[in-house]
């Protein structure tokens, strides 16, 4: 038969795509089936199951399911559930700002650095205030870098200080001063209680209390950070899950450039 299998299942099963109407794929298109997993503040039994489904109905699930059931301590229960999403989103409508920076790699970045700045780029990254995360920090800064992409200790043309984590802001603008740093690297990893937001905050701050937050570049990065966030929260640019060094600094490298040629 002429079309093979994908033909077959094209024609039968998958609906027309509607970029202003979008919901989840799971096994046809537009059926709406998500898995989500919570924890309910009740015991588990019969009475926890009805409890976990009637929230998803609310929460817009058609055929809620718990598949998988655990409590997880006296009186809390986790729950795994499948259900077919009712609602649908318009994404063709969707605006996400971004870094407004070219991608290169670590070589492109030196030789760009050379010939536009002249001189090394010092540069300080901490995981601030109380949070103890280091694994992202360390990934856009230590020599080895994260998944294939060197860290800034790596290039060349960047002089790296990594201060580690629960770095005061205090401590960080100090090293800062004594570095005399062109760029500051905040990393943000707990965002429980928007503590990430204090702390970020905090820093902006401080800074404009010392004068210095004109002369820096200023950036954040973290899982739940994103560009937006880091604008809002005044800095130059926010970097969030799968970025690189390579990102940051080619930012920080044409962002020198511009303030450069202003
Ligand atoms: C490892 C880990 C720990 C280790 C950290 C060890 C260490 N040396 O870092 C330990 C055990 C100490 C720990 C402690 C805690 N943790 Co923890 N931890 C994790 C875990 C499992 C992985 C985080 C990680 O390393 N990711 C890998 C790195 C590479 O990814 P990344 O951080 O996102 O970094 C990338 C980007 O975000 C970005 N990036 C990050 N920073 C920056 C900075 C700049 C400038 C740029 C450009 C980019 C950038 O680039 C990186 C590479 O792409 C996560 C869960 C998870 N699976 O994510 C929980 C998690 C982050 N932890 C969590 C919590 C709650 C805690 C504790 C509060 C638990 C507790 N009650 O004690 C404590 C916090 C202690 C503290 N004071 O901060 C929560 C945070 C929830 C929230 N929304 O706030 C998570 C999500 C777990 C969970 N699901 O609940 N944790």
């Amino acid at each position: 038969m002429s079309g093979g299998l994908y033909s077959t299942h094209k024609n039968e099963f998958d609906q027309t795509l509607d970029l202003k109407k979008i919901k989840p794929y799971g096994d046809t298109m537009n059926d709406g089936k998500t898995q989500l997993s919570f924890t309910l503040p009740v015991p588990a039994g019969d009475e926890a199951i009805e409890a976990a489904k009637l929230l998803m109905k609310k929460m817009g699930f058609d055929n809620p399911q718990v598949v998988y059931m655990k409590e997880l301590t006296e009186g809390f229960t986790f729950f795994n559930c499948y259900g077919s999403c009712t609602h649908t989103v318009d994404y063709s409508s969707i605006y996400v700002p971004k870094v407004e920076a070219t991608r290169w790699g670590m070589n492109e970045t030196d030789e760009f650095i050379k010939q536009h700045i002249g001189r090394p780029i010092v540069v300080i990254g901490a995981s601030t205030g109380t949070d103890a995360h280091t694994v992202g920090i360390d990934a856009i800064m230590n020599m080895k870098g994260f998944a294939g992409h060197y860290g800034l200790e790596r290039y060349e043309m960047f002089e790296a200080h990594n201060l580690g984590s629960q770095v005061l802001n205090e401590d960080f603008i100090a090293k800062a001063i004594e570095l005399k740093a062109d760029a500051l690297l905040v990393s943000q990893t707990v965002t429980q209680k928007d503590v990430h937001i204090q702390n970020l905050t905090e820093l902006v701050e401080m800074l404009e209390a010392e004068g210095l937050r004109d002369k820096i570049i200023l950036a954040c990065g973290g899982p739940r950070i994103s560009h937006e966030l880091a604008k809002e929260l005044g800095y130059d640019a926010g970097f969030g899950m799968n970025s690189y060094a390579d990102d940051v600094g080619s930012f920080i490298a044409q962002e020198m450039d511009r303030r450069l040629n202003l």
